[in-house]
């Protein structure tokens, strides 16, 4: 009998994205929760333990392992076949895609979507909000600021610094680490975040025409939500070498 698997997401996470990618190049089935945004931390604290508030968490026959990279290798526990973790390079990329590339999706598109607050609605696939509902997206983005620790100061490095790390995927993908006919872990956690960071129009300057940029894409073909260019202040996206 194969084990009975529980996924607990957020529908526009990122990480969670690339872990339910991953089940299906396992071909294992699923069982996927959505939860509730804000009442999320009670219920994934009570099913993973004191202070594991984030998602993804997947439950394995009840064993809970939290977090996208524990995800990954139960995952090559469970089905060896198409590793997702083969070899300590491809383990250091997706470690550095979690660690310093993640945070940046979420970032810098609350930080869009304090500019644009209507474009809320499009993340649902919905078009740009109304009046009333652009009322409730600017206290909800305000939230998401308080909660995340989002500050311009922090948003600026994090600009500041992206070019550096769009040029690192780049790298990883010459090195062949990704971007292999099979995906593996990297791939999906690197590439989710790509996509993430694709649906706010002022980055498409520094991303569009870069193999990162074309292997989130193509991992990742649909996902909604759109900031236009324009949302962020002048002069805090850096300029194309
Ligand atoms: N780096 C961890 C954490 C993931 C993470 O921070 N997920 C976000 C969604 S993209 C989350 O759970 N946010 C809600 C919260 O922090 O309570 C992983 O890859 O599992």
């Amino acid at each position: 009998m194969p084990p009975a698997l529980t996924l607990h997401v957020l529908p526009p996470s990122h990480p969670c994205m690339a872990v339910e990618a991953a089940l299906r190049l396992k071909g294992l089935d699923y069982e996927r929760v959505a939860l509730v945004p804000g009442k999320h931390p009670e219920v994934m604290a009570a099913t993973y333990g004191e202070g594991n508030t984030t998602v993804p968490g997947l439950l394995v026959d009840g064993e809970p392992v939290h977090g996208s990279r524990a995800i990954y290798a139960r995952l090559d526990e469970l089905a060896p076949d198409a590793p997702l973790l083969p070899d300590a390079a491809i383990r250091e990329a997706a470690a550095w895609g979690d660690e310093h590339l993640q945070p940046l999706g979420r970032r810098l598109t609350w930080c869009a979507m304090h500019f644009r607050p209507e474009a809320l609605g499009t993340f649902g696939g919905a078009p740009p909000l109304d009046p009333p509902g652009t009322d409730f997206a600017i206290r909800y983005v305000r939230a998401s600021w308080k909660y995340h620790g989002i500050t311009a100061v922090r948003v600026a490095e994090d600009l500041a610094g992206l070019p550096a790390k769009l040029d690192r995927v780049d790298a990883f993908l010459a090195e062949g680490v990704l971007g292999g006919e099979q995906p593996n872990a990297a791939d999906f956690e690197i590439g989710a975040t790509l996509r993430v960071l694709h649906t706010v129009g002022d980055l498409h300057g520094l991303m569009d025409g870069r193999p990162g940029t074309a292997l989130a894409l193509r991992l990742f073909p649909d996902y909604p939500g759109l900031v236009p260019a324009g949302a962020l202040p002048a002069g805090w996206v850096p300029a194309r070498d």
